[in-house]
């Protein structure tokens, strides 16, 4: 008996192996949910359909392409069609053209890569919401969007999409605050970098990685494993009293004030 035995979750963000949300899936399939699983685009649909293969033999694999209105509404038509309803939404989504996360942030910013950047990092997580909302009506539903400390931290290079994680976090606040009433919980776990897709490319990540966890309490760095882990409490009964909560899951990189001199 996991304590997410009879939760149906849908799961956005799945790229590679070695995408967050792949860390997410295995949590909850250990857990006892049945899981959907989205795709972007023709080109990953394979790789998904791996993944779900190896989550409880998942079969609801669907495209997802969240600037696309038509495609947020056939997904939640298809959840709807198998499942009656949905218990979980998990958005694992983040992008920002590549050009923006190079050099300073006033020379990267321009009009359309902040309006891109909101739009898919941000906007998306109300528009599922939205979307998923009649779904999720009369069963302890929750949300969760995953987030960096870029939010609320100025971080070299991650540039616009520090305000986009801002606008994220806020709709985390806003959505929690409407949600309420109906029973549906919505959180945000602000994970330490790891090394997914999404970070491959971005100059000097290995960098960030090591000195994120040197200065760490916990002298590491998190992993897929340790967000999935947390995702899996947060979205079950046994988180029923948190909701609008950013929970960082980074070894407790950003209580740090100060380096300590090394110990021993
Ligand atoms: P990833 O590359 O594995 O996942 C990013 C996902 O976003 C991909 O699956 C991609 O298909 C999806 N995506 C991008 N544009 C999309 C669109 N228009 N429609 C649908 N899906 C789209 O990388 P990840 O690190 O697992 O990222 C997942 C989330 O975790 C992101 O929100 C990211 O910002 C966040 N995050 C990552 C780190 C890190 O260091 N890797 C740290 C904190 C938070
Ligand atoms: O949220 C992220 C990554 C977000 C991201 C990554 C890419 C790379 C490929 C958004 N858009 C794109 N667009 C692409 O074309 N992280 C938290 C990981 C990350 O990215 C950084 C970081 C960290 C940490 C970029 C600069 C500095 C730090």
């Amino acid at each position: 008996m996991g304590f997410l035995n009879g939760k149906k979750a849908l799961i956005t963000g799945v790229a590679s192996d070695r995408s967050i949300a792949v860390g997410i899936a295995e949590a909850f399939a250990r857990e006892g949910a049945e899981l959907a699983f989205t795709y972007q685009g023709d080109r990953l649909k394979g790789r998904v359909e791996d993944v779900a293969a190896r989550c409880n033999d998942s079969k609801l694999v669907l495209p997802l392409d969240v600037t696309d209105d038509a495609q947020i509404a056939n997904v939640m038509q298809e959840v709807e069609q198998q499942w009656g309803g949905i218990d979980i939404v998990i958005h694992a989504i983040g992008f920002a053209p590549r050009e923006q996360l190079q050099g300073r942030y006033l020379d990267a910013v321009t009009r359309e890569g902040f309006a891109i950047s909101h739009d898919i990092s941000a906007y998306s997580f109300a528009a599922l919401g939205k979307a998923a909302r009649p779904l999720m009506q009369g069963r302890n539903a929750a949300l969760l969007t995953l987030t960096y400390l870029g939010a609320v931290r100025a971080v070299p290079m991650y540039n616009v999409m520090g305000p986009a994680k801002a606008s994220l976090e806020a709709n985390v606040r806003f959505m929690a605050a409407d949600l309420g009433s109906e029973g549906i919980r919505v959180n945000g776990i602000s994970a330490g970098p790891i090394k997914t897709l999404a970070a491959a490319g971005i100059s000097g990540f290995r960098n960030m990685l090591a000195s994120a966890a040197t200065a760490s309490p916990l002298k590491r760095n998190v992993t897929i494993e340790d967000v999935g882990n947390t995702a899996a409490f947060l979205c079950s009964d046994l988180a029923a009293g948190i909701t609008g909560e950013i929970i960082y899951v980074d070894a407790g990189y950003r209580i740090m004030g100060m380096q300590f001199p090394e110990e021993g």
